[in-house]
């Protein structure tokens, strides 16, 4: 059914040229060489680090294109229901290292390269992350790519391809600086499709008319139009052929290179200006993580990609022919997050003013389609548009929302006839000065199934923010699906050392392909020869990140002391401040102790990363605490290898495969109710480390799945916060005298100006104190000293670690995905027929 598609007898000559593996080492370094000397024009006189990563890069991308076309071929041969994924992020990381491991070559690699002159981790190390996200929501939907393919389902994502993903961090003075992050120099794992391209309207006015046969038509005319161009990147699975595509989405101006009327008639600047206001579209991922502003730039990319990849995916389903009622049975797509919902509105356009179908007919196809995603309960982070702004940007969809809006009001009311309050609460336009576009009741109302990311999570939206529409809508319409990682790159490619140590206990690698496999390691806790390599892999590891301490601040740590790692997006709902003012809490009791006393101690090393949103200068404030802390308690003779205190700059999905496998314990504090799962908990406790955190998100099944002997939780729990917000308010709470002394000694400029601080403490003394740190500030000490007695008994710590890392197997990405798989897409994998993957009709 293909348009350009080779006939039947010209095929033989393609098949036998069609590329494979790599059968050996030879092979691989062929095509390196080839690609150096040819596609590089280079030679082995000029191949530095940078070329041999480029050409290695190319060597492999070769391999994924070509089992990337079998895969998309079969799956539409097999005429197969497809999965598609829209996210505004997508963190990648580097693709260098997991393409080699999931096509099985990287020893093939590493000799390769090795004969050629190179170092495998040097050329590895060359590579820009793909950053187009900003943390957990982005990382997520990378793991749900890397799931998807390897467990062969049909999937693709849809997301934009930015200029400039987020920022780099530099600390200069204590401070972080923003650096922008421009990665496209060289990019070798995209391929531009030029021939794909959709023209988006923007602005312009909606035009009703009765048509020659009487009907009435709506057009939506004028504006402007800018073209999505399609970038694919190869998203190969692991142990299987299979090879999903991420398609990325670049701005581009409508009318080429530029408007050659304006140009010809000598206004030459402002035909450029046109170009570049395109272009500006998918120029940069937004920075801020669980906080919406609500800038019209940022609803334009919302419309762009979502008009784009439905463009796209409708394409894709009409090529088969089929009746418009088939479509939630070929397409299934998930939203994550608010963010695509307009995806909602812009396919009931699609059917009604572009196909002709009646409203009711679409409505059913649409809302058997979409299925959302919610990832937060945090009121500044959920979206809503203002109308105007919408009117003006999408007149058409706005209408749409409105007629979707009144067929709900009106079902609500005949359901609840007797309650008229109930109607503005649930309503999509909230009747605000100017009204808003509620964007998750949109979701809510579009989707047949709306998730949360943990059980405490999806319990909490059910009785809190969506309350009433559990009531309107049944409760099975709301489910959970527990986040998950993936443990090829969260363990196998991070973690080599103790990978191949876990296979040689479980038999082989399956685990990777079934984390429940772990459950062996049960036998092994404490088996004396086990511990003893376990405890040498977290050592080595830590080492290793002793050194890029070492190289990126200076400061020397001490790889015996206990690692004690935070890090992820400063936020006040995640308590980095809670963390330093137990740092400096820790400094102020070394201060005091006896000789005596000092030797009991184990020592400690504090190490915070993470980025701040540029306009948050609360958390900005945190990071530079933290910094004033460190460099007062580093220098301190006194203090020595007691306590270190770390901030490591630009954290990032590259960094976090190094810093994760060297955490002792790791802090995951967030308020209860806030975090709504967390993912990179399940990291550290895949990678031998245990965990200080608050009964929230994800950490509450951890618990339950490892025990909870093995987890340090502490805290006040999600069902009590109302109550001591209110205290709080009321005046009805005193201050923990332990949180006191560290404000105290603050406001002694301890740690350099304390007005620097001041608002940081302000917060908790005087506004409220809204995240409740001084109610959780005294069992998060006595917890912190539970980890210092814990971990003086090393044998006991050790059958811990071995012990959660034997129950992590549920926080695998594949389970999640087998869920969503099952209870929200309805769709089955397709296995590829032989390991390489050809089609049986081949
Ligand atoms: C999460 C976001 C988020 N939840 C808005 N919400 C954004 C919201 O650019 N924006 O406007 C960006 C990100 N991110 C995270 O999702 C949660 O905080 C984590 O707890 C969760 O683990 C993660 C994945 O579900
Ligand atoms: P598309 O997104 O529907 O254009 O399909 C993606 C890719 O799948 C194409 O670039 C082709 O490689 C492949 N493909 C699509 N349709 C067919 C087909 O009918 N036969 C073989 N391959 C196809």
């Amino acid at each position: 059914s293909v348009e350009a598609s080779i006939p039947e007898p010209q095929r033989e000559a393609w098949k036998k040229f069609q590329a494979h593996g790599f059968r050996d080492k030879d092979e691989f370094e062929r095509d390196t060489v080839r690609h150096v000397e040819t596609t590089l024009a280079r030679s082995m006189f000029n191949c530095d680090e940078t070329a041999a990563y480029a050409a290695t890069s190319l060597a492999f991308r070769d391999r994924l294109i070509t089992q990337w076309n079998r895969t998309q071929q079969r799956q539409t041969f097999s005429d197969t229901k497809r999965i598609y994924y829209l996210s505004l992020e997508f963190l990648m990381g580097r693709a260098l290292d997991n393409a080699m491991l999931n096509v099985g070559a990287k020893a093939i690699a590493k000799d390769g390269l090795a004969d050629l002159g190179f170092r495998i981790e040097d050329i590895i190390a060359q590579e820009h992350d793909a950053a187009l996200g900003n943390g957990g929501l982005g990382r997520l939907a990378a793991c749900f790519l890397d799931s998807m393919a390897s467990l062969n389902f049909p999937a693709w994502g849809y997301g934009l391809r930015y200029r400039y993903g987020i920022f780099k961090q530099e600390i200069v003075d204590g401070y972080q600086v923003e650096v922008p992050d421009y990665w496209l120099d060289f990019n070798p794992w995209e391929f531009p499709r030029h021939d794909i391209v959709v023209d988006i309207q923007f602005y312009g006015n909606v035009r009703k008319y009765q048509n020659d046969q009487g009907k009435n038509v709506v057009t939506w005319e004028g504006g402007e139009i800018v073209k999505a161009v399609a970038y694919d990147v190869p998203i190969p699975g692991f142990d299987t052929p299979s090879t999903n595509n991420l398609r990325l989405w670049s701005s581009k101006a409508a009318s080429g290179e530029f408007d050659f009327q304006k140009f010809n008639s000598g206004d030459y600047e402002s035909s450029v200006a046109d170009q570049q206001r395109a272009e500006t579209i998918s120029a940069v991922l937004y920075p801020n993580d669980n906080l919406e502003r609500g800038k019209e730039l940022r609803l334009k990319q919302q419309y762009f990609w979502v008009a784009a990849s439905l463009y796209d995916i409708v394409r894709r389903f009409k090529k088969s022919k089929r009746a418009w009622s088939e479509f939630p049975e070929q397409v299934a797509i998930q939203l994550n997050d608010t963010h695509p919902t307009l995806a909602i509105v812009e396919l009931q356009r699609i059917l009604i003013d572009l196909e002709g179908l009646e409203w009711d007919e679409a409505w059913k196809i649409v809302t058997k389609t979409f299925g959302y995603t919610n990832h937060t309960v945090l009121p500044e982070a959920l979206e809503k548009w203002s109308v105007p702004l919408f009117q003006n940007l999408l007149p058409r969809h706005l209408q749409i929302i409105y007629e979707i809006n009144l067929f709900f009001l009106q079902l609500v009311e005949k359901k609840f006839p007797k309650e008229r309050e109930i109607l503005g609460r649930v309503s999509i336009i909230e009747e605000s000065q100017p009204k808003m576009v509620r964007m998750a009741y949109l979701a809510i109302v579009g989707s047949h199934k709306v998730n949360g990311v943990a059980e405490l999570h999806s319990d909490l939206i059910k009785t809190t923010i969506f309350k009433d529409f559990v009531r309107i809508f049944g409760p099975d319409k709301f489910t959970n699906v527990t986040n998950g990682i993936t443990p090829r790159r969260w363990l196998h490619q991070a973690n080599p050392r103790l990978s191949e140590l876990i296979a040689s206990k479980t038999g082989g690698i399956g685990f990777l392909k079934d984390l429940t496999l772990l459950n062996e390691l049960e036998n092994f806790a404490d088996d004396k020869e086990f511990k003893k390599e376990w405890a040498e892999i977290k050592y080595a590891n830590k080492v290793r990140l002793a050194k890029h301490i070492k190289t990126t601040t200076g400061v020397t740590v001490n790889p015996a002391a206990l690692f004690d790692i935070q890090v992820k997006r400063i936020h006040e709902y995640k308590r980095q401040q809670m963390n330093i003012f137990g740092v400096i809490h820790r400094y102020l009791t070394i201060k005091n102790m006896s000789a005596e006393e000092r030797k009991k101690l184990a020592p400690r090393v504090s190490i915070f990363g993470g980025k701040a949103a540029p306009g948050y200068w609360m958390a900005k404030t945190i990071i530079h605490l933290v910094n004033s802390v460190g460099s007062v308690v580093n220098n301190d003779k006194d203090v020595g290898d007691l306590l270190k205190v770390i901030f490591l700059e630009d954290y990032n999905v590259s960094k976090a495969e190094m810093i994760i496998p060297a955490s002792d314990i790791s802090e995951h504090i967030s308020t209860a109710g806030t975090e709504a799962s967390g993912t990179s908990n399940m990291k550290f406790v895949l990678n031998g480390g245990l965990i200080i955190g608050t009964c929230d998100g994800a950490n509450i099944e951890i618990t339950r799945e490892i025990g909870e002997s093995n987890i340090f939780l502490f805290g006040n729990l999600a069902e009590d916060v109302e109550d001591l917000r209110h205290a709080h308010n009321y005046g009805d709470h005193s201050m923990d005298p332990d949180l006191v002394k560290v404000f105290e000694a603050i406001k002694s400029n301890m740690f350099g100006d304390a007005g620097s601080f001041g608002a940081l403490v302000g917060a908790i003394e005087d506004h409220g104190d809204y995240y409740l740190v001084s109610d959780d500030f005294h069992s998060y000490i006595q917890t912190q000293e539970l980890v210092d007695e814990a971990y003086k008994n090393q044998d006991e710590w050790i059958s811990k670690c071995i012990q959660s890392v034997a129950r992590m197997g549920f926080f695998s990405s594949d389970r999640c995905i087998n869920e969503y798989a099952e209870s929200i897409w309805n769709i089955e994998p397709l296995q590829p027929e032989s390991k390489n993957g050809l089609p049986k009709s081949e």
